[in-house]
């Protein structure tokens, strides 16, 4: 009797196991279905890039696909931004545009202490870390400060390559990088909004306090080359030519005369904004050459696209700040179609502050995050990895690849619910 006894438990008891094996190894069949996905997802995103990110252009959110999309037993999303100032409770769908957010690596330290969560000592301590010199600037943080940590390590006196780089810098804490958002998905997660009853801790005002990895950025830049450098008067002519009458094309050169400063000729015209009030364009004429035109034959790190930055970035750029960030924004949510170079800025900002933000500022966009997320068959073996694209150079490249999957669901609480509806139809 207790023999058998004996013998049923251990029977039962290899049973219970082998299920546990059957499901474990189900799941890494699934979680590799996911990866593949993400990987199909990634050449996907390349192509979209392709055809419809060339020239700076951002691609439109209704011309490729961003949500539930099938692939064999597989299926993924791509995670995006939007501009709108209410917090969403699901995620936005959509390729996120780097040009969008602050360069950590070209920003001034002005720029840098007006993102929200931003310390001075942190902004400053940002400047430090870029910098060739080893002086501290006030508030900041050279070698000398890294050294005294444990563990010891150098200032990096170079520019950002990443920006989890902003980790090792001095006054970058989990809450001031990741704010509420602990899984990086710009949406409040249920755990995002219950004050301390699970982490991260969060003011529970059913808003979402984003940090600062949110609005920065270190991969934005901008082509120069198969472009005319308005500074050269002979190319110049010859630009405005192609687009329009000799009359007028003539009419427009004769607003840059020859001979530069010092002979009481034309200053060196440093951004497209400062060109564009000299030449007495209509905004509508500016629009015909904006994209054939630059100030310099090097690339622009760091401008910031304005038809794509939310007002936390727009409101950091030297003659927008806060208050202009709001009016930018309804300008462009009024006129879509009237967003085809920097000139519409002039619009809405005075001629003064336009020219400030000018060096600044662009329409135009050539990096993108795609932050890919995915399940397997049965919705099982979640993973989620993120890749920048840059389209820089033509054909669009992967500048970066992180996997996330360790925040945990970033799809938020419909897509889970549509998905474990499916399973339990099955
Ligand atoms: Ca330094
Ligand atoms: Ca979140
Ligand atoms: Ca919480
Ligand atoms: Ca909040």
């Amino acid at each position: 009797m207790w023999v058998a006894f004996g013998l049923v438990a251990l029977a039962l008891y290899f049973a219970q196991s082998m299920t546990y094996e059957l499901r474990a190894s189900d799941n890494r069949a699934a979680s590799l279905e996911a990866e593949q996905a993400i990987e199909g997802a990634a050449r996907y995103v390349a192509y979209t890039l392709k055809t419809l990110g060339t020239n700076g252009a951002v691609p439109d959110l209704l011309s490729y696909q961003r949500e539930g999309i099938v692939v064999g037993t597989a299926q993924y999303w791509l995670i995006g931004r939007t501009a709108q100032q209410t917090t969403p409770t699901e995620p936005f769908f959509g390729l996120v545009d780097e040009a969008s957010k602050l360069n950590l690596n070209t920003a001034t330290l002005e720029m840098l202490e007006m993102l929200p969560r931003m310390t001075p000592e942190l902004a400053a301590a940002i400047i430090d870390w870029r910098d060739t010199d080893s002086t501290p600037s006030q508030g900041g943080a050279e070698s000398e400060t890294y050294q005294r940590l444990q563990p010891a390590y150098n200032c990096k006196n170079a520019p950002f390559e990443t920006v989890d780089e902003l980790r090792l810098v001095m006054g970058a804490d989990m809450d001031t990088l990741y704010g509420e958002d602990a899984n990086l998905n710009g949406i409040l997660d249920l755990n995002e909004n219950d004050g301390n009853i699970l982490p991260p801790f969060d003011n529970r005002d059913s808003r979402l306090d984003s940090g600062i990895l949110d609005f920065v950025t270190v991969y934005s830049r901008q082509p120069s080359d198969n472009r005319t450098n308005v500074n050269s008067r002979q190319d110049l002519s010859a630009a405005l030519q192609l687009k329009f009458s000799t009359t007028r094309a003539n009419e427009i050169l004769a607003k840059f005369p020859q001979g530069g400063p010092r002979g009481g000729g034309n200053a060196t015209m440093t951004n497209l904004l400062m060109f564009y009030y000299q030449s007495g364009m209509t905004v509508d004429e500016f629009n015909q050459v904006a994209t054939m035109l630059t100030v310099t034959n090097a690339p622009i790190e760091g401008l910031i696209n304005i038809n794509t930055a939310r007002a936390e970035v727009l409101a950091c750029i030297p003659g927008i700040g806060t208050d202009n960030a709001q009016s930018l924004i309804s300008y462009r949510q009024s006129s879509p179609d009237k967003l085809t170079s920097v000139a519409w800025v002039t619009e809405v900002l005075s001629r003064e502050n336009a020219l400030k933000a000018a060096p600044y500022i662009t329409t135009e966009s050539y990096q993108f995050t795609a932050d890919i997320a995915a399940v397997g068959h049965f919705s099982r073996g979640y993973c989620r990895v993120k890749y920048i694209f840059d389209t820089s150079e033509g054909t669009p490249k992967i500048r970066y690849r992180q996997d996330l999957t360790r925040l945990g669901w970033a799809l938020g609480a419909v897509t889970q619910q549509k998905l474990q509806l499916a399973k339990d139809l099955r």
